[in-house]
C-alpha cells in the first residue's frame, strides 16, 4: 500500500504586482500552480493506490475560476488514471456560511474523488483502506463531535486519519491563525490507534509522532516559511512497517539579507554593502531585507528606488526596518512605511538650512498628525 500525502496547495494564492510575461498572470499565483502540476504529475507517474489532500486546497472559500480551473484538471486526470484521491476542506476552503455551498461539492462529481467538506466526520472505504475525515468545523463543538463520532473499521486492511489544524493545539503547529482549529489528542479520546494521520495547516514537514505527519505545504504563503522546505510525502507500509519519504518540491528562493550597518556609515557605504549582497542573490527570489539598528536619519536618507535596482534580479524586495534605540537625535513621531515617513524623507533629502528644515518638519508633522487622527474618527 502506497499513498501520497499533500496538503496546503493553496491555489488561487497571490501577492506583489508582479506579472509573468507570457501568461499573463500574477507571478505568485502561477508558482502556485507550478508546484500544483509538479505534484499532480509526480502522482501521473509513479502512481500510488490512494492520494490524501489534507486541507486548504484553495487560498479562499471562493476561490476564482482559474482557480477552480486548475484544481479540477489536476482531480480529473488523476481520477482517470484510476487513482482513488480523499480530499478535505481546511480553513481557508471552508465558508462560514454554509448557504453558500462549496467547491468540494463540486469537485467530488470527479471519478474517483472524494471530498469531506461538510463539517462534520465522514468516512470513506477505498480498496482496503477507511479514510477518516475530519475538514475545518464551523465551531469547536462541532469539531469535537466530528472526533468523537469516529469509528475505526475493524474489516480495513489500514485505518487512516485526515484532518486539518495545529497538532494537540500545540503553539509549536500554529499558523497563527484566528480561524485555526487545534486538534485535540484524538487517539487517546477515543482509546484507538491509527495507522497514520495524515495532518494540513502546518506549512513545514513535521513527523508529529512515529505515525503521524504534517506533509507542509507546496509553496510558501508567508515569509515565516522562507527556511521551510516545500513538497509532499510518499507514504508506505513495507512489511507492515510504515514508511516516510518527503518529495521536495521547487518553489520560489526567498533570500533574507541583514544588514546591521555601523553607526556612522551613511547612505552610500549602506548601498555599497547591499550591492554586494545583491550579487549573492538568486533569480527571481523573493528578497526578505531587513534593516537593523539603523539610524533614522540615515534610513529616510536612504533612496529605495535605488534599492531596488540593485536587486533587480529578484521578484521583489520585501523590507524590515529595526530602527536604532539608543538614538540621541531629536525623535519624529511617524510609523516607517506611512504618509508621515514619506514626508520625513521628502524633507530630510531637500537641500536647506538645518533650521528651516526642523520647522517644516515639525510643522508638517503636526499638520499630518492631525489629519491622520480625524480621519481616524
Ligand atoms: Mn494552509
Amino acid at each position: 500500500m502506497r499513498l501520497v500525502h499533500f496538503s496546503d496547495t493553496h491555489l488561487g494564492f497571490f501577492e506583489y504586482a508582479r506579472i509573468d510575461p507570457e501568461t499573463g498572470l500574477n507571478q505568485r499565483e502561477q508558482d502556485f500552480y507550478r508546484a500544483w502540476w509538479k505534484v499532480v504529475d509526480d502522482i501521473l507517474s509513479d502512481p500510488p493506490d490512494l492520494v490524501i489532500h489534507a486541507g486548504d486546497l484553495f487560498h479562499t472559500p471562493r476561490p476564482t475560476n482559474r482557480a477552480i480551473r486548475v484544481a479540477s484538471e489536476g482531480l480529473k486526470q488523476i481520477g482517470e488514471a484510476g487513482i482513488p484521491v480523499v480530499l478535505i476542506s481546511g480553513n481557508h476552503s471552508t465558508p462560514r456560511i454554509r448557504a453558500t455551498g462549496s467547491i468540494f461539492e463540486t469537485l467530488s462529481l470527479f471519478p474517483n474523488v472524494r471530498a469531506a467538506f461538510r463539517g462534520v466526520y465522514e468516512r470513506f472505504r477505498v480498496g482496503n483502506v477507511a479514510v477518516h475525515c475530519v475538514p475545518h468545523c464551523a465551531t469547536e463543538e462541532d469539531m469535537q463531535a466530528a472526533f468523537e463520532a469516529i469509528e475505526l473499521d475493524a474489516k480495513a486492511e489500514l485505518n487512516i486519519l485526515v484532518t486539518h489544524g495545529s497538532w494537540q493545539g500545540r503553539t509549536a503547529y500554529s499558523m497563527g491563525e484566528f480561524s485555526e482549529q487545534r486538534i485535540p489528542d484524538v487517539e487517546a479520546l477515543l482509546d484507538v490507534r491509527f495507522d497514520y494521520i495524515a495532518l494540513g495547516h502546518y506549512h513545514r514537514r513535521v513527523d508529529v509522532s512515529d505515525h503521524a505527519s504534517y506533509s507542509g505545504s507546496t509553496e510558501r504563503t508567508s515569509l515565516n516559511q522562507r527556511d521551510a522546505e516545500t513538497g509532499y510525502l510518499r507514504v508506505e507500509w513495507k512489511a507492515g512497517e510504515l514508511r516516510r519519504e518527503f518529495v521536495p518540491v521547487p518553489s520560489r528562493p526567498v533570500h533574507r539579507v541583514e544588514l546591521r550597518p555601523t553607526p556612522d556609515a551613511g547612505p552610500s557605504e549602506i548601498l555599497a554593502a547591499l550591492e554586494r549582497e545583491a550579487a549573492q542573490t538568486p533569480e527571481g527570489a523573493i528578497v526578505d531585507l531587513a534593516l537593523l539598528d539603523i539610524r533614522r536619519e540615515t534610513y529616510l536618507k536612504l533612496d529605495l528606488r535605488e534599492v531596488d535596482r540593485l536587486f533587480e534580479k529578484a521578484l521583489i524586495v520585501e523590507r524590515s526596518v529595526q530602527l536604532r534605540n539608543d538614538d540621541s537625535e531629536e525623535r519624529t513621531a511617524g510609523e516607517i512605511g506611512s504618509l508621515t515617513e514619506e514626508f520625513e524623507r521628502f524633507v530630510v533629502r531637500r537641500d536647506m538650512l538645518p533650521d528651516d528644515r526642523q520647522r517644516l518638519l515639525k510643522l508638517g508633522l503636526e499638520f499630518l498628525t492631525a489629519v491622520t487622527e480625524e480621519q481616524g474618527e
